[in-house]
């Protein structure tokens, strides 16, 4: 019998968590919290023994698909990769680069080989038709650290571990394990603030499981946190008396903000919130207090009508009160391989704004691509310019976009459209071929963008566990393959073309890592001799991973825009302000018996496709509706029975958990539901099929600045079903 013991990092959600996985003759017999990983210490959540269900699945795909009259049917990459590269050029070469549409989703961000290739296969479609789920997301965080630091991934991280006084809006980390704030054991972090004598505060329309262990949890009226944000900087800023310290030297732009926050005094907001004007004066005076501060705001406040507003006015309150880059603040990472502030063949493009527009609506790009709200319009919407291919990659747009079954019957209409993913779901049921990548434990892994997100610098490679078989293929060799393809056939066959690629498929993307992590602020080119010298060598003979250090401060040297000053009131931003005030009139009071739709995530899930996991799924159903007594007895809904919700575009109907942790007024639905549509193959998900609670939200509800889906406060109407 043979057996071996691998460490590496779970991929599956933002934490990072070393895992400790032992194998005997080929198969996995165990998987632990690695107790020697520096930075997450041992801890894992339930999803961690996931990576061996995902990888034995029988429903994964492991071979080429190509659906055909009678169904679907293996075919060879070659003939795969021959077909689908032609028909893309002859859909181009008739209708124009932009009749190819691309969306990439969220996991495409946990796979080193997609980061690295996805970009070339993007350029080499030449498509102004790209989006991704990052405006179904976190577009509102990059928008702003754009616009104010000069650097889409500038984004300020909680110093969680030294910060005395934290304060959160729209995040569950207990539920999410973090996220734009990698923390590995946030429920330890979170504690270990209130052992040292600190406080934790929640803002959320629901008391959460974050909010059932922090020292004060507020309710607030969906939607509305901008209002309560200018509110807090109302009071903070009473008497322009800014508290910048050290940053005041390259701060421009706070005499714009003065007289905004003047407009909004917590007395002329609470209407509209539902927070109390002594509450939120009693947050303000604590913020103040507090020996290192930090306001955190995540998916509940960046996928909302006002979302761009609420993480610009999170960032000027870190700022104005002396928090940013600051130790127990909000800091910037310094990450080994440097995607903000490194050569820029190993980086992100620090972010862009209105280039284009889309062509049905007219929504701005941002950073190259368009909001997904319009990718179904823009397949509906006959004329010119239409989208007539799609490609996915890693993605499940159904389920995981507003107004997913307009988009489901958007797909329907597509003369082409391709698939790299392992699974055939919601979304891939619609393609006409599905390219199915070797699985997570089969490919080396780096966390590129989570380092750049985490609350400590640290780095680690972790090797594959398995080998990749013969006949499956990498995410990265899919994309450079379809890039490769593409541009032959466009401009005919070069030598040079030719040789790069040939570089690149024998680099892969552990070579450029290597080059990165070399080139980089730890990198051995810098350093040869020193203590860290960082090669992925280094990295392979370092497999629990190296601490790298707490975060420093950094500013104003790690500024990327040209003036290196923070810019506290981006033009854009500031206009907003207005269409801020025109939906929140005085004299306008929030509608009776009129319901808003929040979302939800639970431990367990992970967006739409972690629910063919079978332990994962266990106990009791979790697609319901939480309503709250007082609403449920209006409407006459009982605990369990089965309720019919009711939006502007759709209806479902799951069973009602009345509860009084949702505030009044307020109804949630957790999202990746909504898997019995016909056709697709995830046994298990379709046992559990639950209902998309994006078969209610709205496409044409966006925070409008961004482009960003709104999907918090969905107006809703429910009835007994
Ligand atoms: N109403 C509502 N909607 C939401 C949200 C919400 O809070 N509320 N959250 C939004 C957020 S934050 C996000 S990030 C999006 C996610 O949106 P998506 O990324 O579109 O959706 P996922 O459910 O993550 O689907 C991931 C897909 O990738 C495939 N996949 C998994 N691993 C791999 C891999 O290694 N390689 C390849 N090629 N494919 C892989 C899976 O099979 C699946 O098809 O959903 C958004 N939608
Ligand atoms: N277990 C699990 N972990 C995950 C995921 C998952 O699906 N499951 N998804 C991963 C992904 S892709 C992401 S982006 C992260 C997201 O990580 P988080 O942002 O922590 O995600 P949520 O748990 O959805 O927390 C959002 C919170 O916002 C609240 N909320 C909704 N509307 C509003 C509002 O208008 N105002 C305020 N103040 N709060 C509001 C909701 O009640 C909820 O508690 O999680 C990641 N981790
Ligand atoms: S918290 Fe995230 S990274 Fe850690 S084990 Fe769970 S899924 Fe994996
Ligand atoms: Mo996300």
């Amino acid at each position: 019998m043979s057996a071996s013991v691998h460490f590496r990092t779970c991929n599956l959600c933002e934490a990072m968590c070393g895992v400790r996985i032992e194998v005997a003759d080929g198969r996995i017999t165990s998987i632990k919290g690695d107790s020697e990983d520096p930075f997450s210490r041992g801890h894992i959540c339930p999803k961690a023994v996931a990576l061996r269900d995902l990888h034995e699945d029988p429903d994964r795909l492991r071979h080429p698909m190509k659906r055909t009259a009678s169904g679907w049917e293996r075919v060879s990459w070659e003939d795969a990769f021959r077909d689908i590269s032609h028909r893309l050029h002859s859909i181009q070469k008739e209708h124009g680069p932009n009749a190819v549409g691309a969306y990439l989703g969220n996991p495409n961000v946990h796979n080193l080989g997609a980061m690295m290739f996805g970009p070339q296969l993007l350029r080499a479609l030449r498509t102004r038709n790209r989006f991704s789920a990052t405006s179904v997301d976190q577009l509102p965080h990059q928008l702003a650290a754009h616009l104010m630091f000069g650097h889409q991934l500038l984004v300020p991280i909680p110093d969680i571990d030294r910060t005395r006084y934290m304060l959160m809006l729209g995040a569950n980390p207990l539920a999410s394990n973090g996220s734009l704030m990698t923390t590995p054991d946030v429920r330890a972090r979170l504690r270990a603030i209130q052992e040292r004598g600190g406080k934790v505060v929640v803002i959320d329309p629901r008391r959460t499981e974050t909010a059932g262990i922090a020292d004060q949890h507020v309710f607030v009226r969906p939607g509305t946190d901008a209002l309560a944000l200018f509110s807090l900087l109302h009071v903070v800023l009473e008497g322009n008396a800014h508290r910048m310290g050290r940053l005041a030297a390259f701060v421009d732009g706070l005499d714009t903000v003065l007289p905004l926050v003047r407009d909004f005094p917590p007395e002329r907001t609470a209407p509209h919130t539902g927070i109390a004007p002594d509450v939120l004066r009693g947050i303000a005076r604590d913020f103040l207090a507090a020996d290192g501060a930090v306001c955190y705001g995540r998916v509940g406040v960046s996928t909302q009508p006002f979302g761009s507003l609420c993480q610009w006015l999170i960032n000027v309150l870190n700022i104005v009160t002396g928090n940013l880059d600051r130790e127990g603040g909000a800091l910037f990472t310094l990450p080994a391989f440097d995607l903000i502030g490194g050569p820029r063949a190993f980086g992100v493009s620090p972010g862009s704004h209105g280039r284009w527009k889309s062509r049905v609506r007219g929504l701005p790009e941002s950073s190259g691509e368009l909001p997904v709200a319009a990718l179904a319009e823009e397949i509906l919407t006959p004329g010119e310019g239409r989208i007539r291919a799609l490609i996915t990659l890693a993605g499940n747009p159904v389920l995981s976009t507003p107004n997913g079954t307009q988009l489901d019957t958007a797909l329907e209409q597509l003369d082409f459209m391709v698939s790299v993913d392992p699974y055939l779901n919601e979304t891939t049921r619609h393609a006409h071929y599905i390219l199915p990548p070797a699985s997570l434990l089969e490919r080396g892994h780096y966390d590129l963008v989570f380092h750049v997100l985490a609350v400590r610098n640290t780095a680690k490679y972790s090797p594959p566990v398995f080998p990749a078989g013969p006949d499956s293929r990498q995410d990265w060799e899919i994309l450079l393959e379809l890039q490769h393809r593409l541009k032959t056939l466009r401009k005919g066959r070069s030598v040079r073309a030719v040789l790069k690629y040939q570089a690149l498929k024998r680099m892969g993307p552990e070579r450029i890592l290597d080059l990165g992590l070399r080139m980089g602020p730890y990198g051995s080119r810098f350093h040869p001799l020193k203590k860290h010298g960082l090669s992925l060598a280094k990295l392979r003979a370092a497999p629990h991973g190296i601490d790298l250090g707490p975060m420093k401060p950094s500013l104003p040297g790690r500024l990327r825009n040209r003036s290196k000053r923070i810019q506290l009131a981006p033009e854009l931003l500031v206009a907003d302000v207005a269409r801020l005030r025109a939906a929140f009139p005085d004299d306008a009071a929030p509608r009776e018996g009129e319901l808003l739709l929040i979302g939800r995530r639970h431990l367990r899930d992970n967006n739409s496709w972690m629910h063919n996991v079978p332990g994962l799924v266990k106990g009791r159903p979790r697609c319901t509706l939480m309503v709250h007594p007082d609403d449920a007895s209006r409407i006459g809904l009982a605990d369990g029975a089965n309720a019919t919700i009711r939006s502007r575009v759709g209806e479902v109907t799951v069973p009602v958990a009345v509860t009084a942790d949702v505030m009044p007024g307020v109804v949630s639905l957790p999202h990746g539901y909504g898997h019995q549509r016909p056709g697709i193959r995830q046994q298990v998900a379709s046992a559990h099929a639950g209902a998309s609670i994006n078969d209610l939200t709205d496409d044409q509800a966006l925070d409008v600045v961004s482009g960003n889906a709104a999907f918090s406060g969905t107006p809703v109407q429910v009835r007994p079903a």
